[in-house]
């Protein structure tokens, strides 16, 4: 059940939209929204803590809060996402069968979910610091066709993969199937859910065959600029309910992002490294 204060909500997400950003914009580090309001900086940096203030009493906060690192850490996860000579972040190949599949050690972290849902857009707000990465994005849904390989230093490899549902492509099966289940250095699967249209029947086989193959995901909520907050405070309960109740490998923290005013960008930047081995946080969590 839905239990949400009365009181009046602050900003929706729309009015913020003077802060729309695009990549290669200042926002995309922290130094920079270190310097905004203390309000606009927690909505940035930690969108799910200025939302969930508004959920009544009864609902225990700290389960939104099991990942929740400090300034610092999310200071030092930055670095890992700049590009420099000794650190080169790039798009390395692409791959439609197992066998096309780069062999590469370091630990590798996945996008999957819906076609249209955010994915290479996220992954492009991620690399925001390496503007000169190409990830290519559309508004027609089944724009990414392969699995995208994108790499980071020698620290972590990113994979973009193609949406599933409307316009998936006809092979989707065949490619991302096996990859799942046989790719070995494969640490974590971020599964995107889009906040407007919430969990779709499409999502719920993607989580059985993350959960059959015993494959410890996340789940994302996307687009988070264009959802009201009252819907999205329905979906994270509902997907706080979801997890604890259908699922045992997914991380019982939903994230929430929006790729185009850069909220939630550094947490999610923050939870590779952690979960990639590339960062020992400063702060213990729940
Ligand atoms: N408002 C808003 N629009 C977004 C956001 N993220 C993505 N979009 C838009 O959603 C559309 C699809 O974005 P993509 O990143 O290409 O989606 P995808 O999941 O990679 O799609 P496929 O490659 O087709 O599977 C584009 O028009 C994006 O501009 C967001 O955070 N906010
Ligand atoms: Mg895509």
């Amino acid at each position: 059940m839905l239990r949400i204060k009365t009181q009046p909500l602050l900003l929706t997400h729309r009015s913020c939209w003077p802060l729309v950003l695009q990549r290669g914009n200042r926002q995309a580090s922290i130094k920079h929204v270190c310097l905004l309001s203390e309000k606009r900086r927690q909505g940035l940096l930690y969108p799910l803590s200025g939302l969930v203030e508004h959920l009544s009493s009864q609902v225990n906060q700290a389960e939104f809060n099991i990942f929740h690192p400090s300034l610092e850490d999310l200071h030092q996860a930055e670095t890992l996402f700049t590009p420099s000579s000794k650190h080169v972040i790039d798009y390395s190949s692409s791959a439609v069968r197992m066998d096309h599949v780069p062999i590469l050690k370091q630990p590798e972290v996945c996008f999957m979910g819906r076609s249209n849902v955010g994915k290479s857009s996220l992954i492009r707000a991620l690399f925001s610091l390496a503007p000169e990465v190409d990830v290519r994005v559309s508004k027609t849904p089944g724009h990414t066709k392969k699995l995208n390989f994108f790499t980071v230093g020698k620290a972590f490899t990113l994979v973009d993969m193609p949406g599933y549902g409307h316009m998936a492509p006809r092979d989707f099966v065949e490619m991302v199937e096996p990859y799942l289940q046989e790719r070995q250095n494969l640490v974590r699967t971020f599964l995107l859910v889009d906040g407007g249209a919430g969990l779709q029947k499409a999502d719920l086989v993607a989580v059985e065959m993350c959960e059959e193959f015993n494959l410890p995901f996340v789940l994302v909520v996307t687009k988070i600029d264009r959802t009201r907050q009252g819907a999205l405070l329905a979906l994270l309960l509902q997907l706080r309910d979801f997890i604890k109740n259908q699922t045992s490998t997914c991380f019982p923290q939903p994230f929430l992002v929006s790729s185009v005013q850069f909220s939630g960008i550094y947490l999610l930047r923050c939870f590779i490294a952690h979960v990639t081995g590339n960062l020992q946080l400063a702060t213990k969590q729940l």
